[in-house]
């Protein structure tokens, strides 16, 4: 099977109305939407998808600014999906991010940086499995797959 990645659009860029132009960023470099909601996140859903950064001085703000509104979550599929989303999404601070990534174009706080996406193969997996039940993630053929 393909590889997958996690990835959120935040309540600040949801906020704006961000999310079609994101989600165009994905599916125009080739990757797959195999799942997709918005919805408000639980406070322990957010500490779950987090717990790497417990302890750290941005944690408390960073899971207050998560929690404070809606925000999309979706499954990307695709070759090298881990790569590809976070080289789409740009660095994690906005001003060091390349210009034409969503954070460089988009944002310019790093708290509020647009974005989230896995960093790894097995995060992946543990940060979908927060938000998504096996019977809502797809499988199918995509554009050309249909033609061959
Ligand atoms: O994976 P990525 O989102 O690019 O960065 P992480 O180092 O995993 O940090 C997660 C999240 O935490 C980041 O997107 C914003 C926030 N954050 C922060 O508010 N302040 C920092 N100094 C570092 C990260
Ligand atoms: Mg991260």
């Amino acid at each position: 099977m393909a590889e997958k990645a996690f990835v959120m659009i935040k309540p600040n860029a949801v906020k704006r109305g961000l999310i079609g132009e994101i989600i165009k960023r994905y599916e125009q470099k080739g990757l797959k939407v195999v799942a997709m909601k918005m919805i408000k996140m639980k406070k322990e859903q957010a500490e779950e998808l987090y717990k790497v950064h417990q302890g750290k001085d941005f944690y408390q703000p960073l899971i207050e600014f998560i929690l404070s509104g809606p925000v999309v979550v979706m499954i990307l599929e695709g070759p090298r999906v881990i790569e590809a989303v976070r080289s789409i999404n740009g660095e994690t601070d906005p001003l060091k991010a390349q210009a034409g990534s969503i954070r460089g174009e988009f944002g310019i706080s790093v708290r509020k940086n647009i974005v989230h996406a896995s960093d790894s193969i097995q995060s992946a997996e543990q940060e979908w499995g927060i938000f998504f039940e096996e019977n809502e993630i797809f499988e199918y053929l995509c554009g050309f797959e249909n033609e061959l």
